[in-house]
Formats: structure tokens, C-alpha cells, sequence
């Protein structure tokens, strides 16, 4: 039976992984965090909390000598790094924690890796954030870098120690820059869930109108358990690689908004620019969206749209849900939640 580590295992991506691996016949060693009150909804939500083949361990990505016993006490086939301070909004406000968490954190696990059996094959969750500033359309695995953010720039340290260790020590070392991937166990901070989570409760009645950031940013939205599939692959790949997955389709986060309101038939129409823009009912003229610059960021990413041939060709991996589909499955989650008394 092969031995999966998976860091970040109570995210979005950890749940849907240990899905997947569970079904392929692993044993997961899903690592979570101390806190005070537990945070296993996801893993709840898909039915593999409890599964026998699911051992949750305590685990903290600043810390190193945590690494080293748990690599070396439970020895596992594949190390999965998917924890990180992921919100690229609080990474303005905590550089240091987001630098030692999401960058440094991975150089922990590659160390562990190096000294206890170089063996272990890593997979590192980097991201299309590192393309930040917009230097080609799309993005493949030769576009140049350029990080517009702490999270962002944290992520690209990540992701050239992973590279560095593939050259230094042959350590099988895999990065997915993986686009933006969205569903229902989105968290709510993010802005697709955010959407999805406010036009469920104006749809109920119990919020009267929604405040966004900048409409005009555009990215590359897929389907998170397709993307969790993507990461797996990159680990049975022959030679360790780094990979784009993406749908190479973008959308603004104004049209995301113009479909989530499509979903509970509500047609929305715009008006004004930038801070004054507002969103309407075209039927009623109520207005549902409004702009708060607070949802600002310092820097933005403007433009992300990915190449994922490359994924394709030698991974076979292709994204197949459709933004509409996607948009459609995460209102519906967000009002079924509303049904039945609870929203996370
Ligand atoms: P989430 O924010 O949903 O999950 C992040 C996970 O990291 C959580 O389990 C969180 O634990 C854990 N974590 C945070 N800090 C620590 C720490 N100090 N020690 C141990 N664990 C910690 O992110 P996603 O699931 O969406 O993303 C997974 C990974 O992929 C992340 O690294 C993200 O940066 C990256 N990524 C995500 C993309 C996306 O669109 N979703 C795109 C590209 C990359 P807790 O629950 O306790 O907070
Ligand atoms: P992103 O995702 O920064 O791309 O990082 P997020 O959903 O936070 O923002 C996407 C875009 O929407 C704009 N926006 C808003 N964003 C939020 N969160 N809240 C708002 O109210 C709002 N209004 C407009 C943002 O400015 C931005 O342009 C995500 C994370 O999952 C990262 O971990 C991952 O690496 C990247 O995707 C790929």
C-alpha cells in the first residue's frame, strides 16, 4: 500500500486529494494544525473523515524538527505540500508569516526529504500568482516570473528550492503552477465563493447587496478536484517536471458575478466605473453589487490565463468542467447550505 503525507490536509485541495488517494488505495497521513477548535468540515463533507486509511497528524509548516520525525517515522512514498498562508489579500499585511509559512515551509519538508530518504517523491503547490505582472498571454512554463505580491513572491522561493533540489540532489521534485480552482469547499474569503456564498443569501433574503473589490481582474477558473487529480499525476510522472494546469479560458470577476446571479435568475445589469460602479436587479433597479475599495489590493494581477498543453500532452490532464458548470454547482452548495441551517 503506498504512504501519502499531505500537508494543508483541512483546505480546499487537501480534502479533495485525500479524496482521490483514499480511492486509489493510499494511505494518507493528512497533516493539519493545532488549533482550538477543529476545522474538518471539508473532509467531513466528502465522507472521508474516519475513513481507516485516513490518519490525521499534527503538523506546523514553520516547524523543522516536526518535519523530521514525522518523515522519518512514517516514511510515506509521496509528500504532498498543499499548506500554506494561501489569501493573497492578508499577505500585504503579514509578508514575515506568509514568507516563513508558505516559502520557507516547503524548504522544510524538502530538507526532511534530502536527509531522511531522497527517495520520497515531493509534489509543491505553486501557483500562477508567481506570473503576477502580465509578461505573456497565456502563461506556460516558460513564462517569465514576476510576483505582485508577498504571497506570490513567497510561493516562487518554494518554487525554485523545489527545482533546486531536483538539480542539486535528484530528489523527484514536482511543481503544478496551478491556476485558479474554485469549488463548493472554496473558503469564503476568496472571491468566487465570496460571490457565490453572497448571491445564495440575497437569493434567501437575507443579505441585501454584496461589496466586491476590483471587477475588473481577470483569471483562469477551473474545477478543484480536477486540479487535485493534475497534482497526483505530476507524481507518477517518469522524470519530475513543472507543469501548468488551467482551462486557458478567462473571465472578470464582474462576468462571474453577472453568471452567479444568472443562477438564482436574477439579471444583472452594470453602471458607473471602478469605486462607483454598482450592480443591478433589471428588474426591480435594486442594486445587488456594490464596489468597496477596501476589497483593494496594493498590487493586483490583472491578467492570468493558462497553457495547460503541456499537462496534456505528457500528464494526459485536461480541465472539463465549464465555469458556468462550476458557478452553477457552487450556488447551488451555497443555498443547499442555507436549506439545511448551516454555511461554513
Ligand atoms: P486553503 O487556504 O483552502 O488551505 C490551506 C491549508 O494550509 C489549510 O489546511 C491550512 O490549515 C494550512 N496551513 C496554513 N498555515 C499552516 C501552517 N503554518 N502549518 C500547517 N498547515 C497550515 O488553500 P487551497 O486548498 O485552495 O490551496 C492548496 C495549496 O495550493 C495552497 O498552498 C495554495 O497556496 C496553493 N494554490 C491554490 C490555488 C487555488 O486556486 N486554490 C491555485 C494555486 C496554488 P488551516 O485550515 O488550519 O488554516
Ligand atoms: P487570488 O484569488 O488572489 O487570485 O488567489 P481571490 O479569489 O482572492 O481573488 C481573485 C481576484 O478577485 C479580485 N477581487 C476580490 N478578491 C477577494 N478575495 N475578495 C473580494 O471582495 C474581491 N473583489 C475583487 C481580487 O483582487 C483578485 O484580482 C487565489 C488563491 O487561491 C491563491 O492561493 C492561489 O495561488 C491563486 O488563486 C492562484
Amino acid at each position: 500500500m503506498k504512504k501519502a503525507f499531505v500537508t494543508g490536509i483541512t483546505g480546499q485541495d487537501g480534502a479533495y486529494l485525500a479524496q482521490i488517494l483514499l480511492e486509489k488505495g493510499y494511505r494518507v497521513y493528512g497533516a493539519y494544525r493545532r488549533v482550538s477548535s477543529v476545522n474538518f468540515w471539508r473532509m467531513k463533507d466528502l465522507g472521508v473523515l474516519g475513513d481507516p486509511n485516513l490518519e490525521l497528524v499534527e503538523y506546523d509548516l514553520i516547524d523543522q524538527a516536526n518535519a523530521i520525525q514525522l518523515i522519518g517515522r512514517l516514511r510515506p512514498d509521496e509528500v504532498y505540500n498543499l499548506g500554506a498562508q494561501s489569501f493573497v489579500g492578508v499577505s500585504f499585511d503579514q509578508p514575515i508569516a506568509t514568507a516563513s509559512i508558505t516559502g520557507i515551509g516547503a524548504v522544510h519538508l524538502l530538507e526532511a526529504i534530502r536527509i531522511i530518504d531522497p527517495g520520497i517523491r515531493y509534489y509543491q503547490a505553486s501557483t500562477s500568482e508567481m506570473f503576477g505582472k502580465v509578461q505573456a498571454v497565456p502563461q506556460d512554463e516558460l513564462t517569465p516570473f514576476y510576483p505582485r505580491s508577498p504571497y506570490g513572491a513567497a510561493k516562487l522561493y518554494a518554487h525554485w528550492m523545489t527545482v533546486n533540489y531536483r538539480e542539486s540532489y535528484g530528489i523527484f521534485g514536482a511543481s503544478g503552477i496551478l491556476f485558479n480552482h474554485e469549488s463548493p469547499l472554496r473558503g469564503k474569503e476568496f472571491v468566487t465563493r465570496k460571490i457565490t456564498d453572497g448571491v445564495a443569501s440575497i437569493a434567501c433574503g437575507q443579505l441585501d447587496c454584496l461589496e466586491l473589490g476590483n471587477l475588473d481582474a481577470k483569471r483562469d477558473w477551473g474545477y478543484a478536484q480536477e486540479y487535485a487529480e493534475g497534482m497526483w499525476r505530476m507524481l507518477q510522472a517518469k522524470e519530475p517536471d513543472t507543469f501548468v494546469l488551467a482551462t486557458g479560458r478567462t473571465e472578470t470577476v464582474r462576468d462571474f458575478v453577472t453568471m452567479a446571479f444568472r443562477a438564482v435568475d436574477i439579471d444583472i445589469a452594470w453602471e458607473g466605473r471602478e469605486a462607483e460602479e454598482r450592480g443591478y436587479d433589471k428588474r426591480s433597479g435594486k442594486t445587488l453589487v456594490k464596489v468597496n475599495p477596501e476589497f483593494f489590493r496594493p498590487a493586483e494581477v490583472d491578467l492570468l490565463v493558462g497553457n495547460p498543453a503541456k499537462a496534456k500532452q505528457v500528464l494526459g490532464w485536461e480541465a472539463t468542467t465549464t465555469l458556468e458548470a462550476l458557478c452553477q454547482m457552487m450556488v447551488q452548495a451555497d443555498l443547499q447550505r442555507r436549506d439545511h441551517g448551516y454555511s461554513f
